[in-house]
């Protein structure tokens, strides 16, 4: 019988074998063909006998191994003392090992795996005989149904809570005739807003007004996730845009996804989804707010894997690998950010029963309360690795922001209960006021930024949130100093109007100077931009709020008619380069921020006070209202989502 395998494939001959003379010293010779043939035969036989015991045969040290393994998974572990029992539904051991029971459990998984083997192959010979187009449209199917199981599993109905009395969100119609005309105007741009990105951006993060197309920033990561959808919902809400609010409701629940591999800002998903979900969740009680919020605020929890517990700045949301801005200092992870979660957490575990969010941002507060500061302030830089503080720079303007902000309105949402929090705003607002803000010459008050020992005599568009935040914090401020803190508000908001008022367009620059004879002026080309952001109109709000002043609300209708009559175009809203310009070119974006909060302040100034009152409700960074938690007074029939 010949061996096929040992045929020549060609048909071509074996060319005649030398096995030399120290092989077979008594024949020299080439051997003749079939001795040739023969010993090919006993080649082949050899080859497929070692084969076969290669494969075949048992291999002790295997055998052993897999005893343990039998071992450790069907025989839980045996409480000796106990003399074998049955523990926990296990069945236990007597005294020593049962070899019978053993070799025929050993059978029992060795008829499984052939069972298991050859039910595979048939299955893979089955699938052999279908088209390419069927096996592909099969895979398709078992994926998609993966991801099924995956989104029920995650949207999983969360444990109702009693939520606070939701007060003031149907409200606020005003009974002047200008005033209720003004509010109106400033719901027919949000209409233009919406509209235009509705029609040329949608399901996109931003929208080109002019190109008319979408647009996104690295912050949203590569993914279009629809920021301006999220952030926009709470404004059409209490702008009572009830069908434009159940179109955003709509694509969130269809589209939004958070399974993407897209690496984005933690802060900035956090302040604008996580906060525009909660604030759409309990204006409108939809359960599937909450769940978006749930399952985003999930994807951000890698970025807290640091060696401190201070997180990434950025996180990718399919890996959960997190890493910092490349451009921040040593490294670090920046103050604004990492400081600007506890709102948002606190709800998310108040929401859900979960303490982890809590857990999270408290321990940051842990971990600032005990490092040391230099002049009682806040570097903007923090490493989360060694968590030691990178440049000694300080701002209450962009980096610094919205960690002071964020530390009173913790206090306002606890019920005025979370002294801690209270107690480091105080202090890091006395260290601020001695260190940062000055007169100008021309007696105008601002806010200066801090920079290795040096003042820097200029003030951020962004740091103008600060008035309407020292008037918010002036009631419960330390040592009774309200009156003081009103007063500083009222005069940082005058500055900020300062700033608007010597321009142009009568529109804001992103930072302006006290220096060398220059007052509230932008001198920098690159400073001379508004891109529709909200600071200046947010603390014209708060000090309405506090003392109704007129002029808050001429002050906030001069940036009304401005922004309707420089930033408005066409395809919806744009920032504009140059302020000082009367022929001023467009940035061509519209911010979602523009939706998310500009318009909303300002259509909140020409409201009445008990739309969204400010002892019910606390506002994060990105203008989302959250209720506080006034826990003696929460009940579930308050809740939207059981009316
Ligand atoms: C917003 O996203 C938030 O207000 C944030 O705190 C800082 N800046 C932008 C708008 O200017």
């Amino acid at each position: 019988m010949t061996t096929p395998a040992l045929l020549p494939l060609s048909g071509r001959r074996l060319p005649p074998l030398n096995l030399g003379a120290s092989a077979f010293p008594h024949h020299r010779a080439t051997l003749r063909l079939s001795e040739k043939f023969i010993l090919l035969l006993i080649l082949s036989a050899f080859i497929t006998l070692c084969f076969g015991a290669f494969f075949f045969l048992p291999d002790s040290s295997k055998h052993k191994r897999f005893d343990l393994g039998l071992e450790d998974v069907l025989i839980p572990h045996v409480d000796t003392s106990k003399g074998g029992k049955n523990l926990g539904g296990f069945l236990i051991h007597g005294q020593g090992h049962d070899e019978h029971r053993h070799r025929e459990e050993e059978e029992r998984l060795r008829n499984k795996i052939r069972a298991d083997h050859e039910k595979a192959l048939e299955e893979a010979k089955e699938k052999l005989k279908k088209s390419r187009d069927e096996i592909q449209a099969e895979i398709q199917t078992e994926k998609n149904k993966v991801v099924q199981e995956l989104k029920k599993k995650d949207s999983k109905p969360l444990p109702p809570v009693p939520l606070p009395n939701l007060i003031g969100i149907n409200s606020g119609e005003p009974a002047d005739a200008d005033i209720r005309e003004k509010r109106n105007k400033i719901k027919e741009m949000m209409k233009h807003a919406w509209d235009n990105y509705r029609q040329y951006g949608w399901g996109h993060n931003e929208l080109k007004p002019i190109a008319r197309k979408g647009h996104s920033t690295n912050i949203f990561g590569n993914s279009q996730i629809g920021a301006t959808i999220v952030d926009a919902l709470d404004t059409l809400y209490i702008m009572g845009l009830h069908d434009e609010f159940r179109e955003g409701q709509e694509w969130i629940d269809k589209n939004l996804d958070f399974s993407v591999n897209s690496e984005v800002s933690v802060f900035e998903v956090n302040i604008r989804f996580i906060g525009g979900l909660l604030a759409a969740y309990y204006l409108s009680g939809q359960e599937v707010f909450k769940i978006k919020a749930v399952q985003l605020a999930g994807k951000l929890l890698p970025a807290f894997n640091t060696p401190t517990g201070i997180p990434w700045a950025m996180v990718n949301l399919k890996s959960g690998v997190g890493r910092n801005w490349g451009w921040a200092s040593a490294g670090s992870s920046i103050l604004a950010e990492f400081g600007t979660l506890h709102m948002e957490f606190v709800h998310l575990s108040y929401l859900t029963g979960d303490p982890v969010y809590y857990n999270k941002v408290m321990h940051i507060r842990k971990l600032l309360q005990k490092m040391d500061r230099p002049n009682g302030l806040y570097p903007n830089y923090l490493n989360p690795r060694t968590g030691r503080w990178g440049q000694h720079h300080t701002s209450v303007g962009g980096l610094g922001d919205s960690f002071y902000e964020y530390l009173l309105k913790a206090w306002l949402m606890s019920d005025k209960m979370d002294m801690e929090a209270r107690k480091m705003y105080d202090d890091a607002i006395e260290a601020i006021e001695k260190h940062l803000i000055r007169k100008s010459n021309g007696g105008l008050t601002f806010i200066g930024e801090w920079k290795n020992g040096h003042l820097e005599r200029k003030m951020g568009h962004l740091t103008c949130f600060a008035g309407g935040m020292f008037a918010l914090g002036a009631d419960g401020s330390r040592d009774d100093k309200a009156g003081h803190y009103l007063q500083l508000g009222a005069e940082i908001a005058h500055t900020c109007h300062e700033s608007y008022d010597r321009t142009t367009l009568k529109l804001g620059p992103e930072a302006f100077k006290f220096d060398g004879g220059v007052e509230a002026v932008a001198v920098r080309q690159n400073e001379k931009y508004y891109i529709l952001r909200p600071e200046v109109i947010e603390t014209y709000w708060y000090m309405w709020r506090f003392t109704h002043d007129p002029k808050y609300r001429q002050w906030g209708w001069e940036a009304t008619q401005a922004i309707d009559k420089y930033c408005r175009v066409s395809g919806g809203f744009s920032g504009v380069k140059d302020v000082y310009s009367s022929s001023p070119t467009y940035d061509d974006v519209q911010q979602s921020f523009f939706l998310a909060e500009t318009l909303k302040y300002l259509y909140l100034l020409f409201s009445n006070d008990d739309l969204l009152p400010l002892d019910n409700w606390v506002f994060n960074t990105e203008a989302h209202p959250l209720p506080v938690l006034h826990l003696a007074n929460t009940t579930l029939s308050g809740n939207p989502a059981y009316r």
